[in-house]
């Protein structure tokens, strides 16, 4: 690109406001403004690009971090149990007061589902997808026992007292 020959004239804003690309009128940009403009165009799309990341870091890994956020943390679940790509509840067997929450976290990449086992799943049963949460309160004291409807194997207990 060759260099105009003579700057542009800029009009200026008389209340000192920023610039619009209108303002520049039909002159080629001289070189420095055109990459200042750029380049705040590129941080304008990255901001929005992590804005996004850190939005969907809820339901999904962001980029290569092999550990998922303790989304249980902020659940209020007074227990948290993981499924993992090991193909198990972690821990097997947690124990609450009733009136209070579980809190399930898939912490893998295998899809999972949680699912009561003496009532066939009409008291709680849930897709458990990698990185989800599923909470759920028991509001009477009892033994519950809980398994996966993907793997046959995963099972849980969830004593309520
Ligand atoms: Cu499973």
């Amino acid at each position: 690109m060759r260099p105009p020959a003579l700057a542009p004239q800029l009009k200026r804003d008389p209340l000192g406001g920023s610039l619009r690309d209108s303002d520049y009128g039909s002159l080629v940009y001289p070189m420095r403004l055109s990459m200042a403009l750029s380049s705040e165009r590129n941080l304008m799309r990255s901001t929005i690009a992590v804005g996004v990341c850190f939005v969907l870091t809820a339901a999904a890994a962001c980029g290569s971090s092999t550990s998922p956020p303790n989304l249980c943390a902020n659940s209020g679940a007074a227990a948290t149990a993981s499924a993992t790509d090991a193909i198990a509840f972690t821990p097997g067997s947690v124990t609450i007061t009733h009136g209070q929450s579980v809190c399930w976290q898939n912490v893998g990449t295998v899809a999972h589902t949680v699912a009561d086992n003496a009532t066939n799943g009409s008291l709680f049963n849930s897709n458990l997808p990698a990185g989800q949460m599923f909470v759920h309160t028991f509001p009477s004291a009892g033994s519950f026992g809980y398994h996966c409807n993907i793997h046959s194997s995963m099972s849980g207990t969830i004593t309520v007292n």
